[in-house]
Order: C-alpha cells, then structure tokens, then sequence
C-alpha cells in the first residue's frame, strides 16, 4: 500500500528526476507495419476512378506537412467515391503481422459535401467475406488535415457481404478500401460531390503501453506528452492506465516501458522519497510548498 504522502513524494521525485531518465530512453520497435507516404512518383496502387468520372492522382505538394510534401487526390464529381489497394503491402494475413488498425490524414476541400469514411476490408474471394467500419468517420469540407483511425477490431467492424469470420476476414485480406458511405454500413458506398485527400496511410500494430505520441517509439517524446497533459480528464493517449485521467500512475507506465532501461536505474519509492526528503531539506520552505500544492492537486484525480 501507498500511503498518500509517499505518493506524493513519490510523484514529486518522479518529476525531478524525468530528465535523467530521458538520455535513457531508446527506441522500440517501430509499430507501423506499411506506409504509404506518396514520396514516390505514381499512386502507390491506389486506385478508384471510374465511369462515373472519379479521377486518382497524386499532388506533389501541399500535404500535412505542407510544401513538398506529396499526397493522394481523388475527386468525385457526384459518382461513388472509394479508393482501393490491392498490392501485397495491403494484402495477405493481417493477423501474422499484428495488424490492429489503419491510420491516416485526410483533408476534404471547400466546396465539397461532407464525406461519411469507412474502411472496408474485403476478405477470401471464395467467401466474398467483406467488413466494413460500423461508424463513419466525417471528414468536413474545411480544407484542414487532420488525423484519423481506422480499427480493424471485430468490435469495430460491420459485416456487409459473404460469409465467414473475422478471424477468416484478417487472415486473408484481398483488398483495403476507403469508402464514402453514410450510415447505414452498407456493401457499395453512396455517391458523393466531394474531393477526398489522404496522405500517410498506415497499417499499423496496436499502440503500445506509454507510447503517448502515437510514433512507434517509447521515448522522451512521450514523456514530454504525459508532462503537457497532466490532469486531463479528456480522451487521451497519454492515459497509459485508462482509468480517465493523466496522473502520475501514467507516468509509471510510460518508465515502465522504456527499453534498455536496467531496473537498478529506474527510481522506486523508497529512492524517491529520500530524494524528494533531501529536497525539501536543501530547498526549505519554498519546495515544502511545491510539495503541498502537488499534494492536493493529484490526491483527487487519483481516485477518479
Ligand atoms: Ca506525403
Ligand atoms: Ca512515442
Ligand atoms: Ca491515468
């Protein structure tokens, strides 16, 4: 058990000795398992135009990163709107990779409709399996990138064609498709008047534990997330514990996972507390304050 003024001690120290601990933190694995950036010329087999007078094409610049970054473009002049790859990198058994979800930035231009996405995943040709999101994610014609997510979990997905398991689904995945198509989740799509932009499309591992910023790595750079989001009852990566809130519990989860880091060298309460007493001896009434303040600011949410 933790008795409230160590952890309160406990958390102090944990801030004051972070820096430390950050020359210490390396690299792990990298999460994303295929990425489609659209440096190279072409539109890395994404494809989609149609009849209906649906072009393709890729723009060298103007994407999320701004000048010189390249994306993809497809337009829709009131046709149905889904873009579509079946290369190797998008296809074949997801499950032996780990795949748990697709990420993206997307743009919708002014003067479009608002596009309803949904992933589809379309499984076996002999089962005709095919899934697609349950929700709809908006993309609004506001011209802005943003980031999206795309679960590829059974819990977020919709059969809408064949037959067949999810787990049959993401073993032999045949084709990845974006798709305007507002609710319900339907097997075709609707039509739309609307200019979709993606750049960075990711198949991707689950994000690991303390991984705060979503990069793939345990890093400093996590830390510097859980430090700015401290307090924050809103959804948030950097609540590595999921219990609602950013508090000092994350941060331990974040330590936690930092690779190659010798546990002789990971601060525990006992250290802590004689570093944090030493502190207060050194720093007198000043961090005694510090100490009170952080006390009464934490002890709340932590029972949240
Ligand atoms: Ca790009
Ligand atoms: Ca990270
Ligand atoms: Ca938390």
């Amino acid at each position: 058990m933790i008795y409230p003024l160590e952890r309160h001690f406990r958390f102090l120290a944990l801030l004051l000795v972070a820096p430390s601990l950050l020359f210490q933190a390396g690299a792990a694995g990298a999460a994303t398992l295929h990425r489609d950036d659209f440096t190279p010329a072409g539109t890395s087999g994404w494809g989609g135009g149609g009849a209906g007078g649906q072009t393709v094409q890729r723009v060298g610049t103007g994407g999320p990163a701004g000048a010189g970054d390249a994306y993809l473009q497809f337009q829709s002049p009131g046709a149905n709107l889904a873009v579509h790859n079946a290369l190797p990198e998008w296809t074949g058994n997801f499950n032996a990779v780990s795949a748990a979800r697709i990420t993206l930035d997307a743009r919708n231009t002014i003067g479009s409709e608002p596009i309803a996405l949904r992933l589809v995943l379309f499984g076996p040709t002999s089962t005709g399996n095919r899934w697609t999101s349950t929700l709809a994610t908006t993309i609004a014609a506001d011209n802005v990138w943003r980031p999206y997510t795309f679960s590829l979990a059974a819990a977020d997905l919709t059969q809408v064609l064949g037959t067949g398991a999810h787990n049959e689904l993401l073993s032999g995945v045949v084709q990845v498709m974006f798709r305007h198509d507002p609710d319900p989740p339907s097997s075709g799509g609707e039509p739309v008047l609307a200019t979709l932009e993606l750049d960075n499309i990711r198949l991707r591992a689950a994000r690991a534990l303390g991984d705060y910023n979503d990069d793939g790595l345990i890093s400093a750079a996590d830390y510097s997330v859980w430090q700015t989001s401290f307090g924050s009852a809103a959804p948030n990566f950097a609540d590595g514990n999921t219990n609602g809130v950013v508090d000092a519990a994350d941060y331990t989860v974040w330590r936690d996972a930092l690779p190659g880091v010798p546990a002789a060298s990971v601060p525990e309460s006992s250290a802590l507390i004689l570093a944090a007493s030493a502190l207060i001896l050194l720093g007198g009434r000043r961090i005694g304050r510090i100490v009170a303040v952080t006390f009464y600011d934490t002890q709340p949410r932590e029972t949240v």
